[in-house]
């Protein structure tokens, strides 16, 4: 088994890892940026090795500087997270070089995967439905526009390099080609460094429903059934769930197959995430893998049972799979909600900032997959991510219910989130009735404004969860006030001064060294 694992990576994924580290006796090295010298991996980890500056090329981007990190610490592998270099092939080859274990696929695999082109070819051959179009990238728009018509518009022109949306295009006509193809393609070599392009049929009214898989360094591959993860905002996902709505038993069954021997023709390693896009009428295509551990994994870990750390840190020690696709039995309903350092009212503009109070959900059926701590800095260098809200129960219904309730419940003050955003989409009708298409929240919630909105002090109105009247908004600004008092915010009056009178201690007191 492995003895040390070294974490490129930083905030609640990171210590996601470290978590189950802890569990199987492995010791962990945390690595930082200047931003983060009080990051929770720091602070959670064994160990922790500074990298660099703040900019991420100076720090969890650069490969040196983590070799270097594990070398020094004697870390037997390297737990990448997501983001960052989770998907950089090079990273994975220089593990590799350095017999460093990279705890995910083989380069070689995440290099193929990683051109959607190549990908496409792959699923074609290994029996994968893939979208109708090109197999190859193309330059010449005439050759696009020939294939379009063979086709039918609407077409969808999209990045080889890509992914995520970036350098994508809806074309309706013939007229409009030339100038999608050249916009994609310098959209695509501004994003990706490559301006190769490809064509696909335009898939309507489509969900985007993935699959997770397992595999092994036997050839041992199962499936842990889907995430239906639609509810998006410009290709940023915001709730995912499972099981999706969209899915009989048998649908189920295929596309999980279909999962599998897209695992076996790519020749996958670890754990990872085929994409499908399932049409308005049950059809369904490859879209695209994903050859890391997902932010949306804890929803399956929910359903199933399986530690996906766990069992990643197995497969890149050897270990045979040791579950059979039988022994795979999901249970009940899943959903996570992302809350994001971002201010819903403002067009989800970043909002970094320092945490001044912060109070988690809890209860039966709740996992907060947290990143932040009550006084810590959320810098802006990175993805603003803060936390990830996971709740299940026994069906659909009653998750819905324990979401909306453990957003209600939780509070997290001197940052903007988008929690009372993400209260309405759960409490909307488009939601409950499972309407969840990609283009949900264009369609259903693009001009969002909070219900109700305190005009005199709209940085408390933020706060508030609950507030579905003015009677409501009034009630929590007081509450809002007398938790002001009784913590004493920094800014608001000297430190905690009104429960020292009172004779105990507030957080702030108690928190000596850990009150930056
Ligand atoms: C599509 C599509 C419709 N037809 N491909 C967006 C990101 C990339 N991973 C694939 N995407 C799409 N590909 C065809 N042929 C619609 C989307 C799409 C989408 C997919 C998943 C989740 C949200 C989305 C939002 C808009 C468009």
């Amino acid at each position: 088994m492995l003895k040390k694992i070294l974490i490129a990576n930083r905030g609640e994924i990171a210590r996601r890892v470290i978590f189950t580290c802890r569990e199987m006796g492995i010791e962990t090295v945390a690595v930082y940026s200047d931003a983060d010298k009080a990051g929770i991996h720091v602070i959670e980890a064994d160990e922790a090795v500074r990298l660099g500056t703040s900019e991420p090329s100076e720090s969890y981007l650069n490969i040196d500087s983590i070799i270097k990190a594990a070398q020094k610490t004697g870390a037997d592998a390297i737990h990448p997270g997501y983001g960052f270099l989770a998907e950089n092939a090079d990273f994975a080859r220089r593990c590799e070089n350095e017999k460093i274990i990279f705890i995910g696929p083989p380069a070689e695999v995440i290099e193929k995967l990683g051109d959607k082109t190549v990908a496409r070819q792959i699923m074609s051959k290994g029996g994968v439905p893939v979208i109708p179009g090109m197999l190859e990238s193309e330059s010449d728009f005439k050759i696009i526009a020939q294939k379009a018509s063979e086709i039918g518009y609407p077409v969808l022109i999209k990045s080889a390099a890509g992914g995520g949306g970036k350098g994508m295009r809806v074309v309706a006509s013939f007229e409009e080609m030339e100038e999608a193809c050249v916009s994609a393609s310098s959209e695509a070599a501004a994003a990706f460094g490559s301006s190769a392009i490809y064509l696909e049929k335009y898939i309507d009214q489509s969900r985007h429903v993935e699959f997770q898989i397992l595999c092994d360094q036997h050839k041992n591959a199962i499936h842990l059934n889907e995430r239906e993860c639609s509810i998006q905002r410009r290709h940023q996902k915001i709730i995912e769930e499972t099981p999706s709505i969209a899915l009989t038993p048998e649908l189920r069954d295929e596309m999980g197959k279909a999962a599998v021997a897209a695992a076996i023709a790519s020749g996958y390693v670890n754990a990872g995430t085929v994409e499908f896009l399932l049409g308005p009428d049950n059809s369904f295509y490859f879209l695209e893998v994903n050859t890391r551990l997902q932010v949306e994994h804890p929803i399956t870990e929910m359903t199933t049972g399986i530690d996906l750390v766990r069992r990643q840190i197995m497969i890149a020690a050897g270990q045979p799979m040791g579950i059979a696709q039988e022994d795979v039995k999901a249970r009940g309903h899943a959903i996570e909600c992302r809350i994001y350092a971002e201010d819903p009212e403002n067009d989800f503009f970043p909002s970094p900032g320092t945490i001044e109070y912060l109070k988690e959900p809890s209860g039966p059926g709740i996992r907060n997959d947290c990143g932040i701590y009550q006084g810590c800095t959320v810098p802006m260098e990175y993805d603003p991510i803060l936390s990830k809200l996971v709740c299940y129960a026994e069906d659909r219904q009653s998750a819905v219910k324990k979401m909306i309730r453990a957003l209600n419940d939780y509070v997290i003050s001197g940052i903007k989130t988008p929690i009372p955003f993400l209260v309405d989409i759960l409490k909307s009708q488009p939601f409950e009735s499972g309407q969840t298409y990609t283009d949900f929240i264009n369609a259903h919630f693009k001009d969002w404004k909070p219900a109700s909105y305190n005009a005199e002090n709209p940085s408390n109105a933020n706060n508030m969860k609950n507030a579905e009247n003015k009677a409501d908004s009034d009630i929590a600004a007081c509450i809002a006030y007398i938790a002001d008092e009784l913590c004493g915010r920094p800014e608001t009056k000297a430190l905690g001064t009104a429960s020292k009178e009172a004779g105990f201690a507030t957080p702030w007191q108690t928190l000596g060294s850990w009150n930056r």
